[in-house]
């Protein structure tokens, strides 16, 4: 047995004009909370820091940068990190990375019990478009505020296990898992943000989003036989609705728990890594079933 408790952070809207100190406040409350639970690592959302502004068509380069952290961890997130250190809980938290040589990406990053950082991944899968498109009901413009991830989708030893990390829409693609499952990942943290409406197909509902939500982590569980949480920012943001629906699912493919609100809301689950051998060993013991032989498209479209 080698369990991670595991806290799935749940948080409710953010809005433009909320300060990163008041949602730090709000972070922390997630994480005593957590604490009292028993967790071991807890788990935020994409952009977590602020509310979801891909939403909103900007061309002022200066107005875009207010929202990324030029460092991490930095004068407003510090106490987010000093009190998981005094908890010894580990982290995944999602934000907007700017770098020092002005490179714009959509990260998270993963600490040790100490608030040490030991892992960095960025966004590969950017999905909306990067002009403003006036025929959608709002904008979805991560194609023009950020760029794609230049790290690809490794994985860190944490905890016991090897953890790896993915970005939202990430998670609808099945190539995030399995890189990571060829490098026998035994859990896989995310963050996202979801629009409840679609700005180009309004009949796509709230249920068929659900939908999506949970087949994406469950299919990526069970067929690289790990553990995946997802965690979304809900509720209504200026007026914009993201989903709940924050989950985590085992090996198995099974969902272990799913949140019951849209608002912050902190899931504690024990998760044994070693429930992933069974798996590893047999149907998907990629080494003895995979004919790579076959599979060159993927790679090369
Ligand atoms: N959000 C959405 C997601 O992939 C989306 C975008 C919604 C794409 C619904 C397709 C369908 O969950 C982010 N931030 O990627």
């Amino acid at each position: 047995m080698r369990v991670i408790n595991i806290a799935a952070a749940q948080m409710g809207p953010i809005q433009r004009a909320d300060s990163r100190a008041a949602v730090v406040m709000r972070m922390i409350a997630l994480l005593d909370e957590a604490k009292r639970k028993g967790a071991d690592l807890i788990i935020y959302p994409e952009l977590a820091l602020t509310t979801f502004f891909p939403r909103w068509y900007m061309e002022d380069q200066a107005e875009v940068d207010t929202w990324f952290e030029k460092t991490m961890p930095n004068e407003a997130v510090q106490p987010l990190f000093d009190r998981a250190a005094q908890h010894g809980i580990a982290m995944y938290l999602g934000y907007a990375e700017l770098t020092p040589d002005g490179h714009h990406y959509n990260t998270a990053v993963l600490t040790d019990r100490n608030s040490t950082i030991i892992g960095k991944y960025r966004k590969v899968h950017l999905p909306g478009h990067d002009e403003f498109e006036p025929a959608r009901s709002h904008q979805h413009l991560e194609k023009r505020y950020f760029e794609p991830g230049d790290l690809g989708f490794p994985v860190w030893r944490n905890l016991g296990g090897i953890i790896g990390m993915a970005i939202c829409n990430d998670r609808r693609w099945p190539e995030t898992y399995r890189v990571m499952g060829l490098q026998d990942v035994e859990l896989v943290l995310i963050g996202y943000n979801t629009p409840s409406v679609n700005s180009l197909k309004s009949a796509e509902g709230l249920q068929q989003r659900l939908l999506h939500n949970r087949l994406s982590a469950q299919a990526g569980a069970y067929q690289n036989s790990c553990w995946v949480v997802a965690v979304a920012k809900a509720g209504v943001e200026d007026g914009h609705h993201l989903i709940g629906g924050s989950l985590i699912v085992n090996p198995d493919g099974e969902i272990v728990a799913e949140a019951a609100t849209e608002g912050d809301e902190v899931l504690v689950v024990p998760c044994d890594l070693d429930a992933t051998r069974f798996g590893k060993q047999t149907i998907f013991d990629f080494a003895r079933h995979r004919r790579v032989e076959h599979y060159g498209l993927i790679t090369s479209r």
